[in-house]
């Protein structure tokens, strides 16, 4: 790297983009200018890393969500830049961790599902394959939270306000995509996903829509201005924002053409491609692997078969056969709100060739469903085209790829014996399981360099960074109190580290050697954020009653984003707030107990609250929980897990011991055998404490300002309401054994040392949880895409 061209770059980029000296700069602008003069270096090396892989097959992942974060700490890291820039800034006079904070997330995803996207593309690029993301470049990404009164308040995320430093528009490649209504352009930006080492540099596609035609001169002459710029803004809205439902689908018609905006875009890109150096399509599939982030992007197999049957002119068994080979489905719940249905009506009216294309993909499923022998009184069972007029998209996805994967073995599990088990039944091959997985570049390198030197240090080598594994070695060390001592030590450094973030973002005190008991997650009915919230109401009554109680001191805190139309989730976080409040205000509790809310809970916080943490809260009702990911950030960072046996803390309490983690609660049998003969009501006046924390949503101790909030989340739990049974999430079942759970985490943290001990078991035992595994089994099972350094 050449340092001398990198300031020489800045000076020049702060000159012709804000017409100052270096010095002049504001923060964002030092940003600016510093990010652009990586970019100087990336370039180069972008290009023969593309050059590299030209004419081989490569794999691309389709999603509509990519929740990266920030871009610049990575980058450096990546490209082992770090002392140098430093070395840099430092001449200059400029402070690297101001600059840093000025960088915006790039928060173009909900939660897990976009956040996954993510740590593959830096995976695959460390690993140097070939995987090349495919989304959409919404303007806003998810809302930007702030708490008012208890209340989320939702406000629009500008991420781009001051630029986008690693983007690189290129005109040259817009496409046109077509809906019955209106035509319209899909810019591509282009953002460089730099492996560790930088040998490999893939790309991220993000599209923009944009409008064929600016402004309508015609009408604009005619005094109708409105009118004169309608079509531009109809086709900016499509990329204009991320839908912010991270379960319940939304059956609008914007989110359908946002679908099949980046689907037909990335579909036609990727033709168009291929026809460049290949005289037939015929062999498409054999140089592209398409991964569907789960069916979102479905809308991806009939498209590529009207680009081959009707553009390509292709007979249809052909090109069935060439998108089968193609296309791969990831499913990432079983929730059965979150399975994406479309109305064909929707379809019709919008993509109606498309639609076309659907009714005759059923028609054919159907013709194979009699040939393998199903009866036809059950082949409804499997029709795309449900009889309410629904179009199934997991079914479509099923049927036109090769490849179904859950998760986490427990999710893929549950897949083929319930909720797929007709599908299962018939394409038993197609089913394969892929336990998620994290980066431990952003989620131990970047966020904890504390931790990472210790584990260079004892392992006398930083090849963990690339091979997860290799901590294992470290396992050796679980009685060496010296090592162990070192542990505690960066421990207690990152949680004055996150207490002084919060001291300034939230403007709460918190006191670092207290147990900090964190739940940071979506909020969602099944996470059970509730079950947390009702113990700690407890707690405080208990030792309003018992003052000795002999307990550590513990800090709770929660972060996470309720959806802005899902008002039970937003009940539960004013119930939060109110119970902080009501402790806050108490000094007979208040150094005991203390809660926080980790405002606008989003990538860049999370690297400062993973870790911190002492317990990783993974309290899912059993079988809901697909997989999670926050609970293998918490593992690497050395925190233990109190959790039900859920998504992948089976696999977690696997590797690292049950013993060094605390699991309670129901389990998937458990539930399945008390289901249907369930009554919440029974624990409500018979599990000590529980109807009195229960009854403070109704007995005015807390307010939820006439909103009807907490009457209703009462009412859900005791007595069901028009769509779901009494505590759906069986809240108070679990409460006790949570609550036994939390009495025995309390108490061994108060053994320090084997405290450390369950966490160094948890850390050196996370070599299983490195997206890079997870990758590598998606290369050489699905993707069948070779390495290329
Ligand atoms: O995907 C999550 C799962 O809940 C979690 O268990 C898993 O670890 C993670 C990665 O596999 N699912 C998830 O995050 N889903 C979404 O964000 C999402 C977003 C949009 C919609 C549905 C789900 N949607 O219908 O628009």
């Amino acid at each position: 790297m050449d340092i001398e061209n990198i300031k020489k770059i800045m000076e020049i980029e702060a000159l012709v983009h804000f017409a100052k000296n270096l010095n002049e700069c504001n923060v964002h602008e030092k940003y600016f200018v510093l990010s652009k003069s990586l970019m100087a270096e990336v370039v180069p090396r972008w290009n023969k890393s593309n050059n590299k892989f030209k004419g081989e097959r490569k794999a691309y992942y389709f999603s509509a969500e990519f929740l990266m974060g920030r871009a610049l700490s990575n980058n450096i890291i990546n490209l082992s830049f770090k002392s140098d820039i430093l070395n840099l800034l430092d001449e200059l006079g400029m402070n690297f961790n101001n600059i840093e904070e000025a960088e915006e997330d790039a928060a173009l995803g909900n939660g897990g599902l976009g956040r996954l996207a993510a740590c593959f593309l830096d995976s695959a690029a460390t690993l140097d394959y070939p995987l090349y993301g495919y989304g959409i470049r919404y303007q806003y990404g998810l809302f930007k939270q702030a708490i008012e009164d208890g209340f989320q308040i939702e406000t629009a995320d500008n991420w781009l306000e001051h630029g986008d430093p690693w983007s690189i528009e290129n005109r040259d490649e817009a496409v046109i995509v077509s809906y019955s209504d209106q035509n319209v352009l899909a810019i591509p930006f282009d953002t460089p996903i730099i492996g560790y080492g930088g040998n490999t540099i893939n790309t991220l596609r993000l599209w923009k829509s944009e409008s064929l035609v600016s402004l309508d001169f015609e009408k604009f002459n005619n005094y109708e201005y409105d009118a004169s710029v309608k079509q531009k803004n109809d086709a900016e809205n499509i990329s204009k924002v991320l839908y912010p439902n991270d379960m319940d689908r939304e059956g609008k018609k914007l989110r359908l053409r946002q679908q099949y905006f980046f689907v037909s875009a990335s579909l036609q890109d990727l033709v168009r491609k291929y026809k460049k150096s290949h005289t037939t399509i015929n062999d498409f599939s054999k140089f592209h692997s398409i991964q569907l982030n789960d069916t979102h992007p479905a809308v991806a197999i009939p498209e590529l078969m009207r680009i081959l049957t009707i553009q390509e002119t292709i007979e249809w068994d052909k090109a069935w056969q060439i998108v089968t080979e193609t296309f791969s489905y990831t499913n990432h719940t079983i929730l059965a709100e979150a399975l994406e249905e479309w109305p064909i009506e929707l379809y019709k009216e919008l993509l109606p060739n498309i639609y076309k294309i659907i009714e005759k993909i059923n028609i054919k499923l159907k013709e194979q469903l009699i040939h393998k022998g199903i009866s036809s009184k059950n082949i409804y069972q499997y029709e795309i085209i449900s009889s309410h007029n629904n179009i199934r998209m997991a079914y479509l996805s099923i049927y036109g790829s090769h490849s179904v994967n859950g998760v986490a073995r427990l999710h893929t599990e549950i897949l083929k014996d319930t909720q797929l088990n007709n599908w299962y039944r018939i394409y038993p091959e197609k089913f394969n399981n892929k336990t998620n997985g994290i980066t431990q570049r952003r989620w131990l390198l970047l966020s904890n360099p504390e931790l990472s030197d210790l584990i260079t240090e004892l392992l006398g080598s930083d090849g963990w960074i690339t091979d997860l594994k290799q901590i294992k070695v470290l396992e050796k060390y679980k009685d060496d109190e010296y090592v162990l001592n070192r542990f505690l030590d960066i421990k207690n450094t990152k949680k004055k580290q996150l207490a002084e973030y919060i001291k300034k973002h939230e403007g709460i005190e918190i006191d670092p050697n207290s147990l900090f008991d964190i739940q940071i997650k979506r909020f969602h009915e099944y996470k059970r954020q509730f079950l947390n919230a009702l113990h700690i109401l407890d707690l405080y009554f208990r030792i309003k009653e018992n003052p000795n109680l002999d307990r550590v001191p513990q800090t709770f805190i929660f972060g996470g984003k309720a959806a802005p139309g899902y008002f039970r989730a937003k009940a539960i976080i004013k119930f939060i707030n109110d119970i902080k409040n009501l402790i806050d205000e108490d000094p007979d509790v208040r150094d005991k107990l203390k809660v926080v809310f980790a405002t606008n809970y989003r990538v860049t916080y999370g690297e400062k609250l993973f870790p911190a943490a002492d317990l990783s809260e993974q309290i899912s009702t059993a079988g809901k929980e697909a997989s999670g990911t926050g609970n293998m950030k918490f593992m690497l960072n050395g925190a233990l897990t109190i959790g039900t046996y859920d998504g992948a803390n089976v696999e977690i309490v696997e590797e690292a011991g049950e013993e060094n983690n605390f699991i309670f609660g129901l389990r998937v049998e458990d539930i399945k055998e008390i289901e249907d003969s369930y009554d919440p009501i029974y624990y409500y006046e018979n599990v000590e404490g529980l109807k009195r924390v229960m009854d403070t949503l109704i007995d005015g101790t807390f307010n939820d300002a006439g909103t009807g909030f907490y009457r209703e989340l009462y009412d859900s739990i005791i007595h069901g309401s028009h769509n779901s049974k009494p505590d759906a999430y069986f809240i108070l079942k679990d409460f006790e054994s949570y609550r036994d759970a939390q009495i025995k985490a309390n108490t061994a943290y108060k053994d320090k040392l084997s405290w450390a001990k369950m966490c160094w078991m948890n850390l050196v035992n996370a070599g299983k949880f490195s997206s890079d595994r997870t990758v590598e089994d998606y290369a050489n099972e699905i993707w069948h895409i070779k390495k290329h350094k």
